[in-house]
């Protein structure tokens, strides 16, 4: 009777042990770690621009406010972008983390606020840096353009492709003629499990 009831105890262990364990990962929640953030809160950082008719501050024209806090980044905050004027915002070197499993994926995500006149537009671009050759490759479109206007609204760019890779992120502004202008604030690259 002794056995039997100490071999009916270590079942029970053993069982609850698997169903805590089965609990566990069955309930292991998805979650979002941040490989970069910045929201242009602590001033330009190691953000640059080529053409540069890009400026950090608070718009007086369009939305007249960045989507947080007080520091944003446009081209142009008091008025209408000029003509002629193709510039890349260039962001500073990110080391991207390798992917582990089929169910992560890197993310860009960002907030923007933008007028375009009709032949106008921006378009999300990436360029990874080659450590063999010491040298930066081309620039590659990714996403799509934004053209026409839009109130404030969130981004997603997937940039599971680049995973392992260094790259640096651009906003390029393609411009012909001239309106309004672009804003971006809050830009967060997530790696999404
Ligand atoms: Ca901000």
């Amino acid at each position: 009777m002794g056995v039997l009831l100490a071999r009916f105890q270590r079942v029970s262990v053993w069982l609850g042990f698997c169903l805590l364990v089965l609990f566990c990962f069955s309930n292991t929640p998805a979650y979002a770690l941040d490989v970069f953030v910045d929201d242009f809160e602590g001033g330009q950082g190691d953000w640059f621009a080529d053409n540069g008719v890009w400026q950090i501050g608070t718009p007086t024209a369009g939305p007249a406010s960045c989507f947080e806090g007080s520091q944003c980044m446009g081209t142009i905050l008091d008025g209408n972008y000029p003509p002629d004027t193709d510039s890349p915002l260039i962001s500073p070197v990110i080391d991207l983390p390798t992917l582990v499993s089929v169910d992560e994926e890197l993310h860009l995500r960002f907030w923007t606020w933008f007028s375009y006149n009709l032949s106008d537009s921006g378009q999300v671009q990436v360029q990874v840096y080659n450590y063999g050759t010491e040298t930066w490759g081309a620039w590659e479109n990714i996403g799509i353009p934004v053209v026409n206007n839009s109130s404030w609204s969130l981004k997603d760019v997937d940039l599971s492709a680049y995973a392992g890779e260094t790259v640096r992120i651009a906003f390029f502004h393609t411009v012909l003629l001239f309106r309004d202008f672009t804003l971006f604030d809050m830009i967060q690259l997530i790696l999404d499990r």
